[in-house]
């Protein structure tokens, strides 16, 4: 082993970990194809985020006020579907022992409205991270337009689980600045900060200080120098849930291919199986005690499906503020039914503001026009409705740009671009 240290299955946290680790290993060995190395390094952040700390509801991946996590890292994915099987979402185990193959639910790389509870498709680096960006700006707007002082219907966090290759990507240091500039606490992004990328080590191309550079887009940076260890990183999880003002970048000092003799800290974990003969030397050093590939400790899955009670209350715990709501505030409750099924009200597109090709210039100031002429109620940003009319042609031009970091209230400023 090159570098490291393993632990051996000592407690049920150990036992949860090594059991997304298998799984992991076996399921890119049996489809002879995949990246065993991410999910094993990460299996220790993905189960305490998943089983400690994220708001969900395994048996309704839809609730609307759930915590959204992102795996920007697609090839990652066994990490996904581990924790989707383990905590008992629709996703059987024979779906994890079809890996890769055709027409399965468990896809080289999660794809959004084909397996439950995956979020959004990912795979391009960089992508998942803008759009969890994109996810905790549509949070605070929603928040915005739709609590009352009385009922917070919308308040959820949104996470971002990324490595190395999503940092390179010019898209993520965008949506960074962008969530920095506005102030986005309710994001946190898990940094797989493990030094190995698909070519070898991140000596090679990446040496940038991603700390500093995250400090100056005006995100909180926590470093996790022991990042597999449960108990640390909730620690952080805690202290980046307490930002109220900043979104937060957590850096997780990782090991890539945790556990393996010949595979740890190497780029050969990155993306091919490990080898039958590794995975058996993995599985001792872990201290596995599971003789077949994909076993699955009874007290490992136990302590996973405790989130199955613990969502389904959450979730019961928000209805019910959500009935009362509905109760004081017909009609917002109307009107985020409607946003929430993107319903547009019959005839909305008589509201649209007419072109004809002699108008000059064709400033692209205009197409801004088109979505201020939504039909039907429209909600605001400062939770009252209104009816269409006159007004809405400037609609968003009328709101005051109100500065950033305030969650009540505010409105965007779009014009960014
Ligand atoms: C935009 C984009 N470029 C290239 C790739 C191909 N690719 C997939 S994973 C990867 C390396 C990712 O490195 P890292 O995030 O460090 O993952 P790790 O090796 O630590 O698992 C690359 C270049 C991609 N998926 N998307
Ligand atoms: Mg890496």
């Amino acid at each position: 082993m090159s570098k490291g240290t393993v632990k051996n299955q000592s407690s049920i946290d150990d036992l949860c970990i090594n059991t997304i680790r298998t799984l992991s290993m076996d399921a890119v060995q049996k489809a002879n194809s995949g990246h065993p190395g991410a999910p094993m390094g990460l299996a220790p952040a993905g189960y305490t985020l998943w089983t400690r700390v994220l708001k969900h509801n395994p048996s309704n991946p839809d609730w609307p006020d759930r915590d959204r996590f992102v795996l920007s890292g697609g090839h990652a994915s066994m990490l996904l579907y581990s924790l989707l099987h383990l905590t008992g979402y629709d996703l059987s185990l024979e779906e994890i022992q079809n890996f890769r193959q055709w027409g399965s639910k468990t896809p080289g790389h999660p794809e959004y409205g084909h397996t439950p509870g995956v979020e959004t498709t990912t795979g391009p680096l960089g992508q998942g991270f803008a759009n969890a960006v994109g996810m905790a700006m549509a949070e605070r707007h929603l928040a915005a337009c739709f609590n009352q002082p009385d009922h917070a219907i919308v308040d959820h966090c949104t996470y971002v689980m990324c490595g190395d290759g999503d940092l390179m990507e010019g898209v993520a240091s965008e949506a960074a600045s962008l969530a920095g500039h506005l102030g986005l606490g309710k994001l946190i992004c898990l940094y797989d900060d493990n030094g190995i990328s698909i070519e070898g080590s991140t000596d090679i191309a990446f040496t940038e200080k991603v700390g500093k550079r995250f400090d100056a887009y005006g995100w909180q940076v926590i470093k996790v120098k022991a990042g597999s260890d449960p108990d640390a990183i909730e620690k952080a999880l805690k202290e980046a849930k307490a930002e109220a003002g900043k979104p937060s970048i957590i850096m997780l000092k990782t090991h890539i291919a945790h556990g393996s003799p010949h595979k740890q800290d190497s780029a050969d974990a990155h993306g091919s199986p490990l080898g039958e003969e590794e995975i058996q030397l993995t599985k001792a050093a872990l201290g596995w005690k599971e003789k077949s590939p994909f076993d699955i400790p009874k007290k490992a899955l136990d302590k996973f499906r405790k989130c199955v009670k613990t969502g389904e209350k959450v979730e019961a715990g928000w209805k019910s503020t959500y009935q009362k709501y509905t109760k004081k505030y017909p009609e917002l409750a109307d009107a985020w039914v409607n946003a929430l099924t993107r319903f547009m009200p019959k005839g909305w597109e008589n509201q649209l503001p007419q072109f004809t090709p002699d108008q000059s210039p064709g400033h692209p100031r205009r197409i801004g026009q088109g979505p201020q002429c939504r039909g039907g109620y429209f909600p605001q940003p400062d939770g009252r409705l209104r009816r269409p009319g006159a007004f809405q042609q400037n609609l968003y031009r009328r709101q005051p740009r109100i500065p950033k970091n305030r969650l009540r209230r505010s409105q965007y400023s779009f014009w960014r671009a």
